[in-house]
């Protein structure tokens, strides 16, 4: 087998790459590990940035988008018996954000790729790249227990956090930055009406709590728990009681319904540099993990993969590998922003049970600068609705 570009893996960046690749009347071959069904069901971001709905819309991929997603102006922030709202538009210049499931965005990718007959391969786990220091990369991947080969000349690692991309660059050459969070989030999806109009960011004192949505029937919440929590602990009751209490505000309350789907994610921060070697280009998850309280992580896998499209079009039109030099320290840029407002917004709303009480004060003296000062809550909102390096 040959292409001009091989993506492993068929998240959002490895989709879309191959969108915007085939476009540009460049070839792909997208080999993805597991199957078409357990890509299209796990239950992940939501909150796309305008940027990254632009980028869908160009893409030719926003059909669904543009009729089912949520579109919001701000953002709640609740913490000692207040509710602040941030308007994002007046601060922002007239930016919004919009709330649609990233599963959704991957259905609409592959629906779209496949009916295009894109060579896009479920259950095709790569186990080998080979040569992305020459001409020809080669990629080892088996298919009904059969180990085949790929050969291509652009390599995008689109392998999220455990794939094998990140690991194929030398460790001379690779740099790390890790930073782990003594808790991790609880997510479920309940069948109920949001209980509010735009998302609710809470501190209490016995955590952090996130109400966001689906759609106007399906809410998603989240809540802060020990990193080693089990689900097995967490039965609907407890969940539910939880939730009330942090989000606890006179005359407000919160709507239950069954919860039709749970999860336990851990939280890190992780960044590895540089973002290419030789023929190898890192998108999204494999090159970089953001906490999820400032929504991110799903926002810098678009936008890489809209730099890597560019640089991939210099490359296969007019000969350049300018764009392909260039690309990690573009990417970069914009992923060291979004690392520091996503620990900036996870440190200023969880409860950090190590922190001695004087942190504590320090924690609450914030939230109220944020809540009252409009340079503050400027700041909050040019970087939630994502801030434009690369524009
Ligand atoms: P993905 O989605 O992990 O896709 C990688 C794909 O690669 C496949 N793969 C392989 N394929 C072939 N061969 C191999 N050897 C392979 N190894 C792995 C995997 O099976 C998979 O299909 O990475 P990608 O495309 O970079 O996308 C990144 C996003 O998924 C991620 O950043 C976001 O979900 C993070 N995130 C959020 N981001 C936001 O922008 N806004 C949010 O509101 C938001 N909320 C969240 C989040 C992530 C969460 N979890 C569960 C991690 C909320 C949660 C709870
Ligand atoms: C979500 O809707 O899943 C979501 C929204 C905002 C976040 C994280 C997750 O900060």
């Amino acid at each position: 087998m040959r292409t001009q570009v091989a993506i492993i893996g068929a998240g959002p960046a490895g989709l879309l790459l191959s969108q915007l690749l085939h476009n540009q009347g460049i070839d792909s071959v997208v080999l993805e590990a597991r199957s078409r069904d357990y890509c299209e069901r796990r239950q992940r971001a939501g909150m796309l940035e305008q940027s990254t709905v632009d980028a869908l819309r160009a893409a030719g991929a926003a059909d669904r988008l543009d009729r089912e997603g949520l579109v919001h102006h701000g953002i709640h922030l609740r913490f000692d018996g207040r509710n602040r709202h941030i308007d994002f538009p007046g601060r922002t210049g007239g930016k919004s954000v919009t709330v649609y499931g990233q599963t959704e965005i991957v259905k609409d990718l592959i629906a779209k790729r496949l009916d295009e007959g894109a060579e896009l391969y479920f259950d095709t786990p790569v186990t080998a790249i080979e040569g992305i220091d020459g001409d020809t990369p080669r990629i080892r991947f088996t298919r009904d227990g059969v180990e085949e080969v790929l050969e291509c000349e652009v390599v995008a690692g689109c392998d999220g956090f455990h794939g094998v991309s990140r690991p194929a660059i030398p460790a001379t050459v690779l740099k790390t930055y890790e930073r782990v969070y003594p808790f991790a989030w609880l997510g479920v999806l309940a069948d109920v009406a949001p209980s509010t109009d735009d998302l609710i960011y809470a501190y209490s004192e016995r955590g952090f709590a996130l109400h966001s949505m689906r759609s106007p029937t399906v809410s998603r919440l989240y809540l802060q728990v020990d990193p080693d929590a089990d689900l097995a602990d967490w039965p609907d009751e407890r969940i539910w009681a939880e939730l009330h209490e942090r989000f606890a505000l006179p005359g407000w309350r919160l709507e239950e319904g069954p919860i039709i789907d749970r999860n336990i994610t851990p939280m890190r921060s992780f960044v590895a540099e540089p973002m290419s070697f030789g023929r190898l280009f890192l998108a999204g998850d494999a090159a970089h993990i953001v906490p999820p309280t400032g929504a991110k992580g799903l926002n810098l896998a678009i936008a890489d993969v809209r730099v890597l499209a560019d640089a991939c079009v210099e490359w296969f039109g007019a000969g350049s590998r300018a764009g392909l030099d260039a690309y990690s320290d573009t990417c970069l840029r914009r992923v060291w922003r979004a690392e520091h407002f996503s620990y900036w917004m996870t440190t200023l709303l969880h409860r950090d049970p190590d922190a001695p009480a004087f942190d504590r004060r320090f924690q609450l003296a914030h939230l109220r600068y944020v809540a009252d000062s409009e340079a503050a809550m400027t700041t909050l909102a040019e970087n939630y609705v994502g801030y434009a390096w690369n524009e």
